[in-house]
């Protein structure tokens, strides 16, 4: 069955800063956490680091135009805090800043919308020395950091989301250890959850008194679609979902969060008025899906599976849940070892749009790691292809999962596919591709996969096969 998008559905793809950009040390950029994260023994699979990655701060005209060659309507990056503020905090970079001013102009010059992430992960490190986000005033910093940038972009960028899944900041950041700083302080954790949600409120305030055009306003989720057994769903729904959906889109957090997590901390860091400065207006939530949780009450006896439904020692990201385990998911998987399950998708948004009916969404992030091969071919510009099938269905089965959302009544604008190019995935180094593009990271070639000729086509058809 070939199926419309729906009229004014933005096709768009995504990236991150630290897992592009590369240029570490140029133009006055400081230290961020995954820098130091990065260069720390044992962090990052093969010792893999961002100084290079993509090359994209020297390559990035050469990137916009493979963007408008591939017919992409939005393109979604984030700004490296450290190249605006070396330090976090205090005058403004100036050559940070025309970076991203030229990023912007040579997107708009080619028709493409700017959607602009102020936080995906790289903190200054001066302010993770000052504590963090566990510590309130890196939350004032951000609101700082995001005046100047509003002041700035203002007036050209389309959509402003303020973080990029801070659930991953705070609980990968500071309760498992798996992302920067390293922390394993599940007390930490939950300090951060609310100096990242405050932060969020203060960011939108400051973008909004800043801000000189008239954008969307927005912050991206990661949200944990859940099986299994309901007091288990229940908890780790409050942790994962609520603690942030609660504070942003309602006003104050689940009781029963706070309850579950009493032996952690007694969440005396929020703050009268917090509760209000927190409660935002947003235009639109940004989604970001890859695969679904299973999750069960643990027998205390057997040994407790951990999240990616292996046994082991890794320390837990769920601070207050040691009576919940992580069971194995049934395939298929990604190289990630992710679970595909493109219905999850469908009831997240149908989930979320029951719960907020005004809010309009977005997928901001979806795709699929692949161990992909390059080959010859001589009907491609290049002389190579990579046939990536696996990555082709698998975007055009979440994509199709997003319409049939749309079909039952969500609200959905758009998808963005997670990413444009190969880049540094994080814990994960280089080992792990999520491109439509691949990076040949000797040579930092570009070569359009089979699934970015795939999404041009969607683009130029407006049909899904
Ligand atoms: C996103 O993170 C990031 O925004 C992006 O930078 C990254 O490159 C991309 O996805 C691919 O990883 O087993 O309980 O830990 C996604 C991070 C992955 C976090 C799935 C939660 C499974 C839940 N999410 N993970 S758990």
């Amino acid at each position: 069955m070939t199926r419309a998008l729906p009229e004014g559905f933005v096709l768009g793809s995504a990236t991150a800063s630290y897992q592009v950009e590369g240029a570490a040390r140029e133009d006055g950029r400081g230290p961020s956490i995954w820098d130091t994260f990065s260069h720390t023994p044992g962090r990052v699979w093969n010792g893999d680091t961002g100084d290079v990655a993509c090359d994209h701060y020297h390559r990035f005209d050469q990137d916009l135009d493979l963007m408008a060659e591939l017919g992409l309507q939005a393109y979604r990056f984030s700004v490296a805090w450290p190249r605006i503020q070396p330090t976090g905090r205090g005058e403004a970079n100036t050559a940070g800043l025309d970076f991203y001013d030229r990023l912007v102009d040579g997107l708009l010059e080619r028709g493409i919308r700017p959607v602009a992430t102020l936080y995906h992960w790289d903190l200054p490190q001066a302010l993770e020395d000052n504590g963090g986000w566990p510590a309130r005033d890196t939350a004032s910093a951000f609101a700082d950091y995001a005046a100047i940038m509003g002041k700035r972009l203002g007036d050209r960028v389309s959509t402003w989301t303020t973080l990029n899944e801070p659930w991953c900041s705070a609980y990968l950041g500071y309760a498992s250890g798996a992302h920067a700083p390293g922390r394993t302080e599940h007390a930490a954790a939950l300090a951060a959850v609310h100096h990242l949600n405050l932060g969020h409120g203060l960011a939108l305030q400051a973008l909004r008194s800043e801000v000189s055009g008239d954008p969307d306003y927005s912050v991206t989720l990661n949200f944990h679609v859940l099986r299994g057994e309901d007091d288990a769903v229940r908890q780790i729904d409050g942790l994962a979902n609520r603690v942030f959906l609660q504070p942003m889109l309602e006003g104050g957090y689940p009781t029963d969060v706070i309850e579950d997590t009493a032996s952690v901390t007694d969440w005396a860091f929020v703050r009268d008025g917090d509760a209000e400065a927190i409660h935002q207006p947003i235009d639109v939530l940004g989604v970001n899906y890859y695969s679904t949780t299973a999750v069960r009450l643990w027998d205390g006896r057997s040994e407790r599976l951990t999240a990616d439904g292996h046994k082991g020692a890794a320390a837990s990201p769920w601070p207050g849940a040691e009576r919940v385990e992580f069971p194995p998911q049934p395939g298929p998987y990604t190289e990630m070892g992710w679970n595909i399950e493109p219905a999850g998708l469908t009831e997240l948004l149908l989930d979320l749009h029951r719960r907020y009916p005004d809010l309009p969404l977005m997928i901001t992030e979806n795709g699929a790691a692949f161990a992909d091969e390059v080959v010859p071919d001589a009907s491609q510009p290049g002389g190579l292809a990579v046939h990536d099938e696996k990555r082709v269905a698998y975007v055009r089965d979440h994509v199709g999962a997003v319409l049939d959302a749309v079909d039952a009544g969500a609200d959905v604008r758009g998808y963005f596919v997670w990413s444009l190019l190969d880049n540094f995935e994080w814990g994960y180094g280089y080992s792990k591709r999520f491109g439509i593009v691949r990076v040949d990271y000797e040579t930092l070639e570009r070569i359009p996969k089979d699934s970015a000729l795939w999404f041009a086509d969607l683009g130029r058809t407006r049909r899904l096969d």
